[in-house]
């Protein structure tokens, strides 16, 4: 694959849903998306792949018999988190029509069923569960409780999909071989551009209620106050601090105020925890933790403190004989594990899976300086539809 041919596809979506910042507002089944999804349908189209609807917003583009079977899906999702980067996500899907050239190209007749997948809502960015999509194609998540999910609108899940999630496909493991998803790597450890994933660390979203007495923020003298700002903006600080000593991953970037208010101190902060770690008792030694000294901090400031844990992704060692073939066919490239979510991961629960690593020079990500060299992104082209031939 050239960078050239790689560009030329990418260059139809890379404006889609970006905004002044130069990152993306892609949330799930709204405009950005919508448009998306039809370009998803038109590629398709253009390769006469009948595409299929799981009913929960998974789009599926099938060269071969829709959900024959040993099918091996390839794909990721479009959404993005709020100003995030245009790779993370599509660069799956845009690689996976492009494999599906090369290989037609190169002319490969598959003995499976083949599939581009999209998924819906990876991020939680619009109904605050990630990988809901997966999450419901493979029964992790009851579909009543998907459709109530609400945006910041009020708009449910169910609503946005236009019907209550269908929820797992009855005979899933059976009917998949194999899922390779192709994700822009997230972090700074490829040296070459392609590598193979290994494992993704446990990982979870705690939502931090602090509740305290809305006051007025001139005539209250300083010993009068229970401010819940303050009980939040110590657990800021005693989350990272937790996270440092245990070598985890931890931050509160999402905050809630009420009322918001220059001048008036808060009756509520919401605050919520993304904590990571290689492994669960770690992870859980950090929440735990800051759990501790939140509420302890909250006794001095006459703050009350709730804890919700809002999603769970439990660690996942990717099938490692999978993963040493796949390395193997790419000439040995290098196996690492990754403190980011996808849907692979969840689909991993239920059949073999994979990933490939794309090089992401600068290793940022979930920001509009994420950045992938188009050179790197034909090396993933080429390296899934190598592993894509081998596996169909
Ligand atoms: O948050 C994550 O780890 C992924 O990017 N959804
Ligand atoms: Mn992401
Ligand atoms: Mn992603
Ligand atoms: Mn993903």
């Amino acid at each position: 694959m050239s960078a050239e041919v790689f560009s030329g596809l990418w260059s139809e979506i890379e404006s889609i849903g970006r905004v002044s910042s130069g990152g993306y507002m892609r949330y799930a089944l709204d405009t950005p998306d919508l448009v998306l999804r039809d370009w998803f349908r038109n590629q398709a189209d253009r390769r006469d792949m009948p595409v299929t609807d799981d009913g929960n917003g998974n789009l599926f583009a099938w060269w071969g018999d829709a959900w024959g079977r040993d099918a091996v899906l390839t794909g990721s999702h479009f959404d993005s988190v709020p100003h995030g980067g245009g790779y993370d996500g599509p660069l799956g899907i845009v690689s996976g029509f492009l494999a599906v050239d090369q290989l037609r190209a190169a002319g490969h007749r598959p003995a499976r069923p083949m599939a581009v997948v999209a998924f819906v809502e990876e991020e939680g960015g619009r109904f605050g569960l990630p990988c809901l999509g997966s999450r419901l194609l493979t029964g992790a998540i009851d579909p009543a409780k998907a459709a109530a999910l609400t945006d910041r609108e009020g708009v449910t899940f169910g609503e946005a999909l236009g019907a209550t999630p269908a929820g797992p496909l009855p005979g899933l493991t059976s009917r998949i071989s194999a899922l390779v998803e192709l994700h822009i790597e997230q972090g700074r450890q490829l040296e070459v551009p392609v590598g193979v994933a290994s494992a993704i660390w446990p990982h979870g979203r705690w939502r931090f209620d602090f509740t305290g007495h809305g006051d007025h923020a001139g005539t209250t003298r300083m010993a009068d106050r229970r401010d819940p700002m303050l009980t939040f903006a110590y657990t800021v600080l005693a989350a990272n601090k937790e996270a440092r000593l245990a070598g985890a991953h931890a931050t509160m970037a999402r905050v809630e105020v009420e009322p918001n208010a220059t001048n008036a101190i808060p009756s509520l902060v919401r605050g919520w925890l993304d904590a990571r770690a290689a492994d669960t008792a770690t992870m859980d030694g950090v929440v735990d933790a800051v759990v501790k000294r939140a509420t302890e901090r909250a006794g001095r400031d006459g703050t009350e403190v709730a804890v919700t844990s809002e999603s769970l992704s439990a660690e996942v060692t990717f099938d490692t004989e999978l993963a040493a073939r796949i390395a193997g066919m790419l000439g040995d490239a290098p196996i690492l594990p990754t403190g980011a979510g996808h849907d692979a991961g969840v689909l991993s629960a239920q059949v073999p899976t994979a990933m490939l690593f794309v090089r992401n020079p600068t290793g940022i990500s979930h920001s509009p300086a994420e950045h992938a060299e188009p050179d790197d992104c034909a090396a993933g082209v080429d390296a899934l539809a190598t592993v894509l031939r081998e596996l169909t």
